[in-house]
């Protein structure tokens, strides 16, 4: 996936074009950029701007619109109205999600459009976005209107849709103590989202909600969603903001490689040919855990499951640490013995497949849960422990798949086992192929 970034350059990597770099790279997604301005900046000032030439800001877009295949774009900083009419030129044919973020000012007090340039951006940029999400400063000053209470907000919104805004989303705001409410405005409806304030000033959170955004928007979520799922990524960095430099700190946010590998590797799995025939009655989960898992808090999984939706199959639930009880206590069943082993899915059971898994040379398990000891059926949860400790018994070596077949009221199921989703996935590939 390639989003393209159209904004100014930020040499503390706080905000700007280098911001968005580090948000897509972490969230999975390439970034191609457009430098609308220099920027000399740091944590404590803001330095001059040198703005792209008409010339060089349309050789840009064109250049990379001629070789990349763009799947989204973000707007940042656009500074003056030669850079606008040349972003609207390039732009307007195009069908693509657009996040435009109005930014005027930043934290530190830099201008980052002129005000000769303020017609232009609400004649050619606001109608251009998909959403626009402006704080609440930034609305007041695109809405000429002032803001301070759910009413006059909505005010405000109404005013951008006269605009040409087709969705808004505007941020921070704060009418009640210790919270912070984001408002978000389609055509449709009005919805708020509510959330805790953490109390800090920081560089770089108003770009990391509009990069989420538009993440979000490229993978077909609604705007409802993406603000949902932006707010959540911004709140984030905001908590792991850093000091990098001797003034305000610069919001932060940590990898997390496991979800990367299990998101990805979900999205292959749901495209595997004919796989629905593979989901059970009480559908799938695909787990991955961290390191020297002490809980099923420990263990990423789905918070609802794989489901099948007639022939296709589709994730159905957000990725989250205890997320999965079922396939996460198998996982910390096997890795207590075998330690490498962190990841694991569910699949329907048949004796043909169990067949296909021996004949492609996997190492099968299985326990009976007839004769579980009724001391652990009674005690929730632990049947899976047991079942699997129980086929493990004193093996040496991993096995690649452990299954049972049932007892009264239990489906009969089978777990493929690897040290990460991606090795799960080959297991299924092969049995299947
Ligand atoms: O986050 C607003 C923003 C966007 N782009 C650039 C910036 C800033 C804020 O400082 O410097 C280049």
């Amino acid at each position: 996936m390639n989003i393209l970034s159209i904004g100014g350059s930020d040499p503390s990597s706080g905000a700007g074009i280098q911001s968005d770099i580090k948000d897509f790279q972490l969230l999975d997604a390439y970034t191609l950029t457009a430098v609308t301005a220099i920027t000399s900046q740091n944590t404590s000032k803001f330095g001059l701007v040198q703005p792209s030439s008409k010339k060089i800001m349309n050789d840009q877009l064109e250049t990379i619109f001629s070789d990349f295949k763009v799947d989204g774009i973000k707007i940042g900083m656009v500074y003056n109205s030669d850079i606008i009419k040349a972003i609207y030129n390039c732009l307007k044919k195009l069908s693509l999600p657009i996040v435009l973020d109005p930014v005027i000012k930043s934290t530190t007090g830099g201008m980052l459009i002129k005000k000769s340039a303020v017609r232009d951006f609400k004649k050619y940029l606001i109608p251009l976005a998909t959403v626009i999400t402006p704080n609440k400063f930034e609305a007041e000053f695109i809405s000429k209107s002032k803001i301070n209470s759910r009413q006059s907000l909505i005010n405000s919104g109404k005013i951008m849709q006269k605009l040409g805004a087709k969705n808004i989303l505007i941020t921070g705001l704060t009418f009640e103590k210790n919270k912070i409410i984001d408002f978000v405005m389609t055509e449709k409806d009005q919805n708020f989202i509510e959330g805790r304030k953490l109390d800090s000033k920081n560089h770089g959170s108003g770009g990391n909600y509009s990069a989420a955004m538009i993440f979000s928007l490229v993978h077909g979520k609604s705007v409802l969603e993406s603000a949902r799922f932006a707010k959540k990524y911004t709140f984030e960095s905001i908590k792991g903001a850093k000091k990098k430099g001797k003034g305000i700190p610069i919001t932060y946010k940590k990898s997390n490689i496991e979800k990367i590998q299990l998101q990805k590797a979900i999205t292959q799995f749901t495209q595997i040919k004919n796989i629905s025939k593979r989901i059970p009655e009480c559908q799938t989960n695909f787990v991955f855990s961290k390191k020297s898992p002490k809980s099923t808090k420990d263990v990423l999984g789905i918070s609802g499951r794989i489901v099948k939706t007639g022939d296709a199959v589709v994730k159905a639930g957000e990725l989250e640490y205890g997320g999965s009880k079922h396939v996460a206590t198998a996982v910390l069943a096997m890795n207590k013995k075998f330690k490498n082993i962190r990841s694991a899915i569910n699949l329907k059971f048949s004796d043909e497949t169990i067949a296909r898994l021996e004949k492609k040379g996997f190492i099968v398990r299985s326990y009976n849960r007839l004769k579980e000891p009724k001391r652990i059926k009674n005690k929730e949860g632990s049947s899976i422990q047991w079942g699997v400790s129980t086929a493990l018994g004193n093996m040496k070596n991993p096995p690649d798949a452990i299954f049972h077949k049932g007892d009264l009221g239990k489906e009969p199921m089978i777990l493929i086992f690897g040290e990460d989703p991606e090795e799960v996935n080959q297991k299924v590939l092969k049995a299947f192929s």
